[in-house]
């Protein structure tokens, strides 16, 4: 069980009224998460007193700052059990590094008549890179679907999954449904026809312990602002052998070994993905992170959100009009995402944010789910360890407030 009173004592936002005399109810961490006051210290320590360019210079500042970077990437790569720290790439979020493994992998590695499988509830950012290198080399996309309740429909997945498979690339956690994907499963399928896997992790590393050498994926993506860490930081794990034989993404400082007029040769791992000063006091901030989520212990985190999923589920089922998306709570991630009958999602969250509660209304980039769906958006309130059943209550009483604003019956 989590003191949740003291948790709440870490983020200083969570203190803060939405509106003067109106609390804030944070429900949106599934697009970003509130910061604990360790990493936000952890970042203005370091402006104050190491603050200096990374792997070039030889003063005692540019050390500092080199240890403290290259330190977190060490503990952020055991945090996801990575054999190997050369293996974690520091990146801007998800997004590039979907954007990185389509432009460097899949340029070199996807022709004419290969397949590119997805499926149907991933995040724009695991389409549109994908659709992109398609494109280019005539290659096709596929999705596997999803049945009506939120699930991949498996059964499809023998016709889908074949030895034109290229790779599959596929999201842990939906961040519309919540959908807990069977990961180890998906990846062992793949693995049998020598297809390539990609998982989407941005919704499953900050809510439950993610292994990536359990999970057997060549390639694992997050970002660090869902997960009490800063914007503008991310991670790319890619298997040693594939990373080693993928060309750069980006040329320039840090990335190379050698540069003449007539040509370069390449940095090692990790440094030949990362061109250019990097992101300096969020990989600090993103290890600082990493660190609070273990002295929480992430097992503990994902049990609390499976309380608050099956408390919301049960207390938004009682909303006359209010219709539930995607699997039970026992399935999902920490979501609940719904349309009230009459109401667009927007008004929705307009509503409930006059009362403090901040949620998501939208398409939560991810198109082709909703358009399955035949809806244009959705709501979607989301959960985090700081997050409480009363908060879930008050998310309620301001639905029924929304009810009676539009005077539905
Ligand atoms: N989803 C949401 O509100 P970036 O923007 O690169 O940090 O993360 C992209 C991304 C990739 N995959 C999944 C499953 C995601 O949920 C997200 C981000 C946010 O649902 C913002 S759109």
């Amino acid at each position: 069980m989590l003191d949740v009173a003291k948790i709440r004592a870490d983020f200083p936002i969570l203190a803060d009224e939405a509106y003067p005399g109106v609390p804030l109810v944070y429900l949106d961490s599934a697009a970003s998460s509130q910061k604990p006051l360790a990493v936000i210290e952890a970042m203005n320590q370091y402006y104050r007193h190491s603050n200096a360019n990374v792997h070039r210079g030889i003063h005692r500042l540019s050390e500092e700052a080199t240890n403290a970077y290259e330190g977190a990437r060490e503990r952020i790569a055991r945090f996801i059990n990575a054999p190997d720290s050369a293996e974690v790439i520091y990146v801007r979020n998800a997004t590039e590094a979907f954007n990185l493994v389509a432009a460097t992998w899949g340029r070199a590695n996807i022709g004419p008549g290969d397949e590119i499988l997805l499926t149907e509830m991933e995040h724009h950012a695991n389409i549109v890179p994908w659709q992109m290198v398609a494109q280019e080399k005539g290659a096709t996309v596929r999705y596997v679907p999803f049945a009506a309740d939120g699930t991949l429909d498996l059964t499809a997945l023998p016709q889908l999954l074949t030895e034109r498979t290229k790779i599959f690339s596929f999201t842990a956690v939906s961040n519309v449904f919540g959908t807990i994907n069977p990961v180890t499963e998906l990846v062992a399928a793949a693995k049998a026809v020598g297809a390539v896997t990609m998982v989407d992790a941005a919704q499953s590393v900050p809510h439950m312990a993610v292994d990536v050498q359990a999970l057997g994926c060549d390639f694992l993506a997050f970002s660090g602002h869902k997960m009490c860490g800063p914007t503008g930081i991310g991670i790319l794990y890619g298997k040693r052998h594939l990373l080693e034989a993928m060309p750069p993404y980006m040329g320039g400082g840090d990335m190379i070994r050698r540069v003449t007029l007539e040509g370069s040769t390449w940095n090692e791992l990790p440094w030949k993905f990362e061109a250019g000063t990097p992101s300096i006091a969020e990989g600090v901030g993103l290890g600082t992170a990493v660190d609070y989520l273990n002295t929480v212990g992430m097992n503990n985190i994902h049990a609390h959100e499976q309380l608050l999923t099956s408390y919301a589920l049960e207390a938004l089922r009682d909303v006359k009009g209010l219709t539930l998306i995607g699997p039970p709570a026992t399935q999902k991630g920490s979501v609940a995402t719904f349309t009230l009958q009459g109401v667009h999602p927007h008004d929705i969250a307009e509503l409930l944010d006059k009362d403090g509660i901040a949620i998501r209304a939208g398409h939560h980039c991810a198109m082709p789910l909703h358009h399955k769906l035949r809806v244009p958006a959705t709501a979607r309130a989301s959960f985090y360890l700081y997050n409480t059943t009363q908060e879930i209550d008050q998310l309620v009483q301001s639905l029924e407030k929304v009810r009676k604003v539009f005077r539905l019956a």
